[in-house]
């Protein structure tokens, strides 16, 4: 049996119509070349050090021999063009919902698989709602992984289950996973339902990818933007980012400091009313 092969734009001439199309339909879609490999070179020097000082992971989920890096926003100046990048957000903002009046980051974490690398096990990444089954044409959450290095099969690029995304209950197994090989500068966007997981690394390079995915602004956050980057680097960031970390109301009320104050205040003192809604 003939393996199907992975929904495939090319970055330059990619729509959002087509990649949200193509996530909706498939449950992802690779977007090549979305950015140039100087941007995947600065990005990795600023995480290098983050990197080399973690401890590989605890547990076969985490990866025996894969680093784990978060707060990339606090870390990395360069990651805002990858974690705002225009096209992405489009597509995370067609693809959410229905029905949401806000989206926000979930998480942003760089993920080193080192050689000699099992791979992670098939999973949802939407699992991390205490596995609330969600119904299926829900998308409460959009994931993404750009290669900062080279994605093939052997250094561990990430496996995909084309379609799973729509099913009751997660049946696939590794011989339905789809390798989501791409160049450096390239990122696969796929739903918080899709099916997938870490690549076995069988090479002697590490394959390190930048996870950053989004997520309804009525559910919590995996990684805690507020508490993850200081407040004085968070203050210089673009506002499309701080509204994107939580730095907003999500939905009428939610999210709000103090005297029903807009948390944009906080970083902006000249933006966001008092009163629900921002008023
Ligand atoms: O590193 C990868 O390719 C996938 C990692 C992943 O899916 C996860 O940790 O949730
Ligand atoms: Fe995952």
């Amino acid at each position: 049996m003939t393996r199907p092969e992975l929904p495939r734009v090319d970055g330059t001439t990619a729509t959002v119509e087509d990649v949200s199309a193509a996530v909706s339909d498939h449950g992802v879609c690779v977007v090549e070349r979305l950015v140039d490999e100087a941007t995947c070179d600065a990005v990795l020097a600023e995480l290098r050090p983050h990197l080399d000082a973690v401890r590989p992971g605890a547990d076969d989920f985490e990866g025996r021999n894969t680093r784990r890096v978060g707060a990339i926003l606090g870390r990395s100046p360069s990651s805002v063009g990858l974690v705002a990048h225009d096209l992405v957000l489009d597509v995370v903002d067609r693809v959410l919902g229905p029905d949401k009046s806000t989206f926000q980051l979930h998480l942003t974490q760089a993920i080193a698989i080192g050689p000699d690398s099992p791979a992670q096990g098939l999973h949802r990444d939407q699992w991390c709602f205490d596995f609330h089954p969600f119904p299926p044409e829900l998308v409460v959450e959009v994931s993404t992984i750009w290669a900062l290095t080279d994605f093939t099969e052997a250094t561990g690029a990430t496996r995909v289950v084309p379609g799973s995304h729509r099913l009751a209950e997660v049946t696939a197994t590794d011989d339905d996973a789809v390798s989501a090989e791409m160049p450096r500068g390239s990122v696969v966007i796929y739903t918080g339902s899709t099916v997938h997981g870490g690549g076995a690394n069988r090479s002697d390079e590490t394959r390190v990818g930048l996870n950053v995915d989004y997520t309804l602004g009525w559910l919590r956050q995996e990684e805690n933007q507020y508490l993850s980057v200081p407040l004085e680097v968070a203050r210089n960031l673009p506002e499309r980012v701080q509204r994107l970390m939580g730095y907003s109301l999500g939905s009428y009320a939610l999210g709000y400091v103090g005297d029903l104050r807009d948390p944009i205040s906080v970083l902006r003192s000249d933006r966001g009313g008092t009163g629900f809604g921002g008023g």
